[in-house]
């Protein structure tokens, strides 16, 4: 998969995908991200990629110029219509669909080229979005001033489900949310620890019992915790 961010902020990525899974997936060449600055794509004199909104109001709004050539550059067309299939350009903005682990799946699943547009200010020309994008994305009900953390959290939710990107010691079916439920929890040694124990029947070898254990308290604490996510409609697709 590869999977290219256009940002105003590129430094804002350091080394964000140098770690852990991703930075393994990126040497597995299971991904390639890459960054790019909008500011590249801009050929006015002063390099601008963000101007006052058209009938006034605070704030600025990221110009449809750069992005469209950005885009042209990387896709070859500026027509949502004609990109190959497996591309999908996401806008990232509070305003839409929640990034929910069927979101990522999907990605991660039929997608083999994804750019990511992250938004700033108070927003970003309406014309990307009806030319460009395929999918308005956010990552949950508040503000972020931009929407590069939120790319960071859909990479790294995408990134994780692609074939081979966590290894063999571990699978992402056993994830929370992956079976719509929370996780079970998890213990390591030691087995006594300032006088709280582990519980006796992870000691056993025993792995039917622990397998029963493990749903029960997954169950318990979805209950608990995230009773929407037992009741049907919390929002996924
Ligand atoms: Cl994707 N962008 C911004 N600016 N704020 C957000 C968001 C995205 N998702 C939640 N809040």
């Amino acid at each position: 998969m590869k999977v290219d961010v256009l940002t105003i902020f590129p430094e804002f990525f350091g080394q964000v995908f140098e770690f852990g899974i991703i930075r393994r997936a990126k040497l597995a060449r299971i991904v390639e991200i890459n960054v790019y600055d909008i500011r590249e794509f801009a050929t006015d004199k002063h390099r601008m990629v963000d101007d006052r909104p058209f009938g006034g109001g605070d704030g600025m709004v990221l110009k449809p110029e750069p992005i469209f050539a950005a885009i042209e550059s990387l896709l070859g067309t500026s027509d949502k219509a004609d990109y190959p299939s497996g591309t999908r350009v996401v806008l990232l903005t509070p305003q839409r669909l929640q990034l929910k682990q069927p979101v990522a799946k999907s990605f991660a699943n039929e997608t083999d080229h994804v750019v990511i547009i992250c938004g700033r200010y108070e927003g970003v020309d309406e014309r990307v979005n009806e030319v460009l994008v395929t999918d308005e994305i956010s990552i949950g009900d508040y503000v972020l001033s931009g929407g590069e953390s939120a790319a960071i959290v859909m990479i790294d939710s995408i990134v994780r489900l692609l074939p081979g990107a966590l290894g063999s010691e571990t699978s992402a079916e056993n994830d929370s949310f992956s079976r719509g439920i929370l996780d079970y929890p998890h213990y390591t040694r030691p087995a006594e620890f300032r006088g709280m124990s582990v519980p006796d029947v992870l000691l056993n070898g025993n792995h039917a019992e622990i397998e029963k254990w493990r749903r029960e308290m997954a169950l318990n604490k979805t209950r608990t915790n995230r009773r929407d996510l037992l009741e049907g409609d919390n929002g996924d697709m």
